[in-house]
């Protein structure tokens, strides 16, 4: 390389300068092909293909199918997907654009209902399963020096792709690594546990505009740009202008298809249940790697839930997870440093992943080479900050914790308390409880809250803070999250928000990485918080009313986590019911649709945690609750 192109390129700096890197490389040991692949319908699906020059070998196809643009992969630049240690060791790498979307024919469909079977004399029958199996069939007639197996990986939507074409899968699909897979949408990204994210607002242009001809460019673009008109220093204060939902569908998805099902769809009818790919994860036999982050704002249920799905339902699989302290997608991200918001992690974490973990698994499955020797569970430490291995996840050793409340804010552990004690604050959703402590603009989706300081809400009178002593020995929290809850509220509907924190000590020193030069003697470092519509509790297809001062069970699950408190650190739980504006506010009286909810309808109103209440961590926790019917086998309805 000559001098002058080398000091142009170090001018870049290191990120870009790796990136050119990459392409230099690509362009010096691969071929890249375009091609328009006939699907059982006659639909073609764009399809960039770059194969290794060296022809005295045989690769493996690594395919990589998005709703986000195969024609950003067309200029020789891989832009992480995949890492550089693969694209050196050398594959067919496959990047498509999925049915409907840019270069692609047919209509799109969000999380496509998946349809059993795969019959490829019937044109109707088609599915994202249907078209990967159609696409590997084409690619292995039709590309040269292929050995004749098939690796599948994407982040986010591209990993519910991945998901979705393990149901009857190909017989050359011999690797999947679903990455932060999106497996149901009335639980990931737009809805947690059927509470809107408002802070997704933005996003719905992406995924709510059919395209009329094929594109290279994003032809819903002016759309999103709608959102932006107004100045929006502050999200909360946008939003909080907005006032109900129906105003969001006036001012800006009008004529948004997604939007209009999402409020057409409020409960978890047949439009969702269809959608979830859970149920149909069955008679899997080949390898799958699905991966996450413990931050991940937008896709943590599907990751955890697709792992555990198939773990339950297809002894065949060799089924494996690895759970890493990134944000969405961070592990396809090197920086150097690996931090999340304010909290350093270590050095190089995302390296060390592609290196000695995605590349080994690819690499064995694919290729025959090197060992697989990943565990059952590989997960990090977020407390400890460092990797553990678990031959079963979740750790069913260890019997949950159980976290109760004592007044004066005391929390106690495996302890009984009085039943009757009762705690109440008033919720007001015109002063709704702020899910971040530092002032974030428009987002397309958050990320940055999932580890941050919760001093600013443990200060607020309508959010219920309890917390430990100092701990005299380390504690770890490995598994699941459930609250069980026993509440009356003066109104007849609520969402209620669950934290589980980790308090620093007083005396804790500034971390060395902490860009934000933030105090940390007290910081109040978010592990796992969840939202829960209160209206779902007893079912997610058919809402209820609260009965105003009556007390009834809410039960909801929390996500996953692997955490060590440290000694001297106390554990804190924060109970509210307001979350904004990453969470739609509830009227907290019941109305029909809340996305139809006018301004008079949001009341206040004085919500009593009782204290026969409990917050179970770690381990197993009981499937008793009415959440576990909502992917375990829901009935999959068809139109
Ligand atoms: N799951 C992510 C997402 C989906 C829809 C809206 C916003 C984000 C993703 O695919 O990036």
């Amino acid at each position: 390389m000559r001098l002058k192109t080398l000091l142009f390129f170090l001018a870049l700096g290191p990120l870009a300068w790796a990136q050119q890197v990459d392409s230099i490389y690509l362009r010096q040991h691969y071929d890249l092909q375009e091609y328009h692949i006939p699907m059982r319908d006659g639909a073609e699906l764009f399809t960039v293909v770059y194969t290794p020059k060296d022809q005295s070998r045989t690769y493996p196809f690594l395919m990589n199918r998005t709703c986000y643009n195969a024609s950003n992969y067309t200029d020789y630049h891989a832009r992480r997907y995949p890492s550089d240690f693969l694209i050196r060791d050398g594959y067919i790498l496959v990047y498509q654009d999925v049915r409907g979307r840019y270069m692609s024919d047919g209509t799109f469909d969000n999380m496509r209902p998946n349809i059993p079977g795969n019959d490829p004399s019937d044109p109707e029958a088609i599915d994202e399963s249907s078209d990967t199996y159609d696409t590997i069939e084409w690619l292995l007639a039709n590309i040269e020096n292929n050995n004749g197996k098939v690796g599948m990986y994407g982040v986010s939507y591209p990993g519910f792709y991945t998901a979705a074409a393990l149901p009857d899968a190909h017989p050359a699909l011999k690797a999947s690594s679903p990455q932060a897979p999106i497996s149901d949408f009335f639980f990931d990204d737009f809805h947690h546990q059927g509470a809107y994210l408002q802070s997704y607002t933005a996003a719905f242009a992406v995924f709510g505009y059919q395209k009329t001809e094929r594109t290279r460019q994003p032809w819903y673009r002016d759309k999103m740009m709608r959102f932006y008109e107004e100045p929006a220093a502050d999200g909360y204060d946008f939003h909080l202008r907005q006032g109900p939902l129906k105003t969001i569908t006036e001012k800006f998805h009008h004529d948004n298809f997604f939007w209009k099902q999402i409020v057409e769809h409020p409960n978890y009818d047949a439009f969702w249940q269809k959608r979830n790919i859970l149920p149909h994860l069955r008679n899997i036999d080949h390898a799958v790697m699905t991966v996450g982050g413990w931050f991940d704002a937008e896709d943590l249920y599907g990751p955890l839930n697709i792992y555990k799905t198939i773990e339950a339902n297809n002894p065949k699989a060799h089924n494996t997870i690895v759970m890493g302290p990134w944000d969405h997608g961070g592990w396809a991200r090197e920086r150097g440093q690996t931090t999340h918001n304010h909290i350093y992690f270590g050095d190089s974490i995302s390296t060390y992943y592609q290196r000695e973990v995605e590349r080994r698994f690819f690499n064995f499955h694919l290729k025959g080479e090197g060992t697989d020797t990943l565990p059952e569970a590989f997960m990090f430490d977020t407390g400890l900050k460092k990797w553990e291995s678990f031959a079963q996840w979740p750790p069913e050793e260890v019997p949950p914790l159980a976290l109760r409340f004592e007044a004066g804010g005391r929390l106690v552990m495996g302890q009984s308390v009085d039943a009757r004690a009762e705690f109440s604050y008033v919720s007001d959703p015109d002063k709704p409880v702020p899910y971040t402590s530092q002032t974030e603009g428009l987002t397309f989706t958050p990320r940055r809250f999932m580890s941050d300081d919760q001093r600013h809400a443990s200060r607020r009178t309508d959010v219920l803070t309890f917390e430990t002593e100092p701990l005299e020995d380390p504690l770890t929290v490995a598994g699941e999250i459930l609250a069980q809850l026993q509440v009356s509220m003066t109104g007849s509907d609520a969402d209620f928000v669950v934290k589980l924190i980790d308090v620093y000590p007083q005396d804790h020193p500034k971390y060395e990485h902490n860009p934000d030069n933030i105090v940390m003697g007290g910081y109040q470092q978010l592990v796992r918080s969840e939202v829960f519509r209160g209206r779902f509790r007893n079912s997610f297809e058919h809402p209820e009313p609260f009965e105003p001062g009556s007390v009834s069970d809410v039960n909801f699950r929390l996500q996953d986590v692997l955490h060590t408190f440290k000694k001297g650190h106390r554990v804190m739980i924060q109970i509210h019911s307001t979350w904004f504006p990453y969470i739609d506010r509830n009227p907290q009286q019941y109305v029909e649709n809340i996305y139809e909810a006018k301004e008079e309808d949001f009341v206040r109103s004085t919500i009593t945690v009782h204290g026969s209440s409990a917050i179970w961590v770690g381990g197993k926790v009981d499937q008793g609750n009415p959440l576990s019917n909502a992917f375990e086998g829901a009935e999959v309805i068809r139109d």
